[in-house]
């Protein structure tokens, strides 16, 4: 029987491509897939001689880096659950995240160990230990001390990989289950459709706490055999240095305009490159003419969300059409529906519906809520409003959760709106996005209250002690008050409208 552990599909490439560079940090570190699978391994060895079994989870909250990429490998060796965090996640939201996800053991860096011991205690996690960006912490002392590999454990395709939360409209964040087939199956599906092989360099400048830095960036590269430059995070400089010795690169929006943005990036930077891809928020029309006029580069555009990895890409071969995100993937089946979930038809707008391999196996915990987004036919409903034309290209039009999507990171504006209406001086608010040069949208809270007792910057100040700054509104606005519709609900559209121009 073939293992369905994602790890032994990777393995079999690492010991295809032995001795050649699997990765090249920005400070010329190299690592080869032979010296990764072995640091995977001993560093499932490392996780288990903590008593850690299959399907344990282990949340991680640490700076990306070569040991934290061998960590997430170890996880899935070992048939640990990956349970990444936010690096800007704070004390409020790391106590939901540890309560409800349960982990047998957490790993954070050294610096956080004051806020993150009594969390720990709190939710019941018995192991907490530390990696630095530096390598250095209690996990990087203990994996020194393990000389034998972890055997990769035989699991089933649907055993859970990875746990990763997403916020919702209402209510607390759920935990997204994802198994390792749904992983293997998308990410097999993308190293096709956008032709990686050996010959790659990929320049992987996201993070490693998302779906696309963690299963697109890292499943394509891992599948393929490609290789990678591996930078820290999105730093202008150094991708910019990196660029001309790469082939493909991933980015949300921002990192496409901030390129943009520097009269110097050009020619120079794109001689090597086969390939520009942009996902997890809307590519503006705009950046996608720009960004052709100045390199000649066509960016790929593709489609997905958490729950359910890649759903649609334009085409390597054939037409970019910008503005869409391109066609369904194979095995992705990709529907528009009203309310009731029935097919709506061509060029009509409605609800975005998905099924296929890729779709994730329910919220954790939360039975209720995974029957409320299926539909009886078995189709997740994506909470995205979209449209499908007459060949095939699938457009999001908007959505119909109310979320700001800033820079590729989700905002919820319910959590804000209810921080926020918690302040001295402060009645109610909305929580709104506003077009953003640098992050596609920005947050901008409009809120009713009393002017004397409180101002823009003492929001802003108290929200940063409590939750990740990015999603502290860049802006906060007083209104008399809010509009609304006959139903009492606050009209956010009359808001976007007002405060259209507020920050670009
Ligand atoms: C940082 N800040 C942000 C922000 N990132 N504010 C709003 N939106 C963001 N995305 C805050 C900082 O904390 C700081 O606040 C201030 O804004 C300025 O920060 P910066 O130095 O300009 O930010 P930087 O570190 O350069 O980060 C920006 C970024 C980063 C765009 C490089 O956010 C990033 O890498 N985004 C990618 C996220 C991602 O991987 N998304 C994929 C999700 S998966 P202060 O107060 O400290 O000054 C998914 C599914 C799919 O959606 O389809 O892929
Ligand atoms: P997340 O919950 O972080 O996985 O975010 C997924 C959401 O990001 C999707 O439901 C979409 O609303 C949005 N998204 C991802 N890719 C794109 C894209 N190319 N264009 C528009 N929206 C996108």
């Amino acid at each position: 029987m073939v293992n369905g552990n994602l790890y032994a599909h990777f393995q079999a490439v690492f010991q295809r491509r032995g001795d050649a560079p699997a990765l090249t940090t920005a400070d010329g570190q190299q690592l080869s897939f032979t010296e990764l699978d072995q640091l995977a391994g001993r560093m499932a060895s490392c996780l288990a001689a903590h008593g850690l079994v299959c399907g344990d989870r282990v949340s991680v909250q640490v700076e990306k880096s070569l040991s934290a990429l061998a960590l997430y490998l170890g996880c899935l060796r070992g048939g640990f659950v990956f349970h990444p965090l936010n690096t800007g996640y704070k004390e409020q939201e790391l106590a939901y995240f540890l309560t409800n996800a349960e982990p047998s053991l957490m790993v954070c860096d050294s610096r956080d160990l004051a806020l993150l011991d009594p969390l720990c205690a709190e939710a019941g996690v018995t192991t907490l230990l530390t990696l630095n960006s530096d390598g250095s912490g209690t996990l990087s002392d203990q994996l020194a001390q393990v000389s034998e590999p972890h055997p990769v454990v035989a699991l089933p395709g649907d055993a859970l990989a990875a746990l990763l939360y997403s916020s919702g409209t209402t209510g607390q964040p759920k935990g997204i289950m994802l198994s390792h087939e749904n992983l293997r199956s998308n990410a097999a599906s993308l190293v096709d459709c956008w032709g990686f092989s050996e010959q790659d360099v990929l320049l992987h400048a996201l993070p490693i706490f998302h779906v696309h830095g963690l299963f697109v960036a890292l499943g394509c590269v891992f599948l393929s055999g490609a290789s990678m430059r591996w930078l820290a995070g999105f730093n202008l400089a150094e991708v910019m240095t990196a660029l001309p010795s790469a082939t493909v690169m991933m980015g949300v929006p921002t990192y496409y305009t901030r390129l943009l943005a520097e009269p110097s990036f050009g020619d120079a930077h794109v001689a090597n490159m086969r390939l520009f891809i942009s996902g997890s928020a809307p590519l503006l029309v705009e950046t996608f003419n720009d960004f052709e006029q100045r390199t000649g580069h066509r960016i790929l555009e593709r489609y997905g969300m958490t729950e359910t990895n890649m759903n649609t890409s334009n085409p390597l071969q054939g037409e970019r059409r910008a503005g869409t995100v391109g066609l369904p993937l194979p095995g992705v089946e990709v529907r528009i529906t009203d309310d009731s979930d029935q097919p709506l038809a061509v060029g009509e707008i409605g609800n975005l519906q998905v099924r296929g391999e890729n779709v994730f196996q329910g919220y954790w915990k939360m039975p209720q809520k995974t029957a409320e987004d299926f539909t009886a036919d078995g189709f997740f409903n994506t909470g995205d409003k979209g449209q499908i034309s007459e060949d095939g290209y699938v457009s999001i039009v908007g959505r119909a959760k109310d979320m700001v999507i800033s820079g590729g990171l989700n905002i919820y504006p319910k959590e804000i709106e209810l921080l926020v209406d918690e302040l001295p001086g402060v009645s109610e608010s909305a929580v709104i996005g506003v077009a953003h040069a640098d992050f596609g949208e920005a947050v901008v809270a409009v809120v009713v209250g009393d002017a004397e007792a409180t101002d823009e910057a003492t929001i802003i100040a108290a929200l940063k002690q409590q939750i990740s700054a990015f999603k502290v509104p860049k802006r906060v606005v007083f209104v008399d008050q809010l509009p609304r519709n006959t139903m009492g609900k606050v009209q956010k559209n009359l808001l976007r409208e007002q405060f259209a121009n507020l920050v670009s």
